[in-house]
């Protein structure tokens, strides 16, 4: 029988948490032959509805499932973690400024980081959903000096799944037939999503965009006025039509982006996800932020190489901009 995997969820009690759990615990994420345990951490306001998911856990009797504890202890929350999912975090509040936002974030992510350090298991592996997620991580990150740098990521998988969805819609394929699609820089309205090496069962998106569009200007025009706005402000549109924010799409980018890290993206070419820069692509070292990449069940690797046209320069360089002046912020402020 397997060891099961020890699976921190933070902000458990929330409704980004309610659609991750019964999906972690079915095997969606990490498989139907990998038993789990899970440890959903909130803090005290949060603990009810905790309690509550894990007694609905118990309810759906799934087999995978080996363990639930609740708790609002940081230390026991991340005991013994090989995976870490950082969904809770401090949302921003009417009148609240750019750096209160960060410096409260900062007074859930220090600590985190610290715990991580001090308490998870050696092979922990950590993806910071909540917002600002890039710089929460780089946060948690810098906190962890223990901990391989490049155990730590941000989500930008949803953004990169939305992507998926409008373009499998404008060129009328599959979405899974839609390869090498990347979102480049920060999990904000500033992110490039670049379809510039994207093909649709294997023809290249950009050919196909423009004998639908009817030339190559309509396409890039498209590109630029309808897609990028479109993917970068999804989650507003999203919130205006159904009422309240992505939860269940988040969620199950979420699943995506650790299932493929711990499992590999094998043949299906790369993804996308904020990871711990190492210079590549001009992106300072030490940033969090998101690249395309491949996994081969180890770790992420950026993939190398790519030719930029200087469109998709300017628009990393822009979003890569934000993640350094929110990096500026939070040193300023002693987080980092
Ligand atoms: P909810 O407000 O429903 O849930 C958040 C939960 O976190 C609450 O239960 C709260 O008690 C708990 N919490 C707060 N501080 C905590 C702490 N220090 N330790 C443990 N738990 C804590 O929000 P939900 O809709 O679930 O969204 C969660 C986060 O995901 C938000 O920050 C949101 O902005 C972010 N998102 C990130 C996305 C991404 O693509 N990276 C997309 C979806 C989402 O907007």
């Amino acid at each position: 029988a397997t060891t099961p995997v020890t699976i921190t969820i933070t902000g458990a009690g929330g409704q980004i948490g309610y659609a991750l759990l019964f999906r972690i615990a079915s095997g969606a994420m990490l498989g139907d032959d990998v038993p789990v345990r899970l440890r959903l951490l909130e803090i005290p306001q949060g603990l009810r509805a905790a309690e509550g998911a894990a007694l609905e856990l118990q309810d759906a009797a799934f087999p995978l499932l080996r363990g639930v504890e609740v708790t609002d202890d940081t230390a026991v929350g991340f005991e013994g973690a090989n995976l870490a999912l950082l969904v809770g975090a401090r949302p921003r509040g009417p009148g609240m400024e750019r750096g209160d936002l960060l410096a409260a974030n900062g007074g859930i992510f220090g600590p985190q980081g610290r715990a991580i350090n001090d308490h998870a298991a050696d092979d922990v592996r950590v993806v910071v959903v909540g917002n600002p997620a890039n710089t929460n991580a780089l946060i948690a990150q810098a906190n962890a000096p223990d901990v391989p740098a490049e155990r730590f990521t941000a989500l930008t998988r949803l953004d990169h799944n939305r992507a998926l969805g409008q373009l499998a819609a404008a060129v009328d394929s599959p979405v899974g037939e839609i390869r090498d699609v990347t979102i480049w820089g920060n999990h904000s309205a500033t992110q490039f999503p670049d379809v510039s090496h994207a093909t649709a069962a294997g023809d290249p998106v950009l050919g196909v965009l423009a004998a639908r569009l009817g030339g190559t200007d309509a396409a890039r025009e498209w590109l630029v006025d309808e897609f990028i706005p479109r993917v970068a402000k999804r989650g507003a549109e999203i919130i205006e039509v159904r009422g309240s924010s992505s939860v269940a799409s988040a969620a199950s980018a979420t699943i995506d982006h650790v299932r493929d890290w711990v499992r590999g993206t094998g043949e299906r070419g790369w993804t996308s996800a904020a990871v711990v820069s190492d210079g590549s692509y001009g992106v300072p070292e030490g940033l969090v932020s998101s690249f395309p990449v491949t996994s081969d069940g180890s770790g992420w690797q950026i993939v190398p190489g790519l030719e930029l046209d200087e469109f998709a320069r300017h628009r990393i360089e822009a979003s890569v901009a934000e993640l350094e002046s929110e990096r500026e912020a939070v040193r300023e402020l002693g987080l980092v």
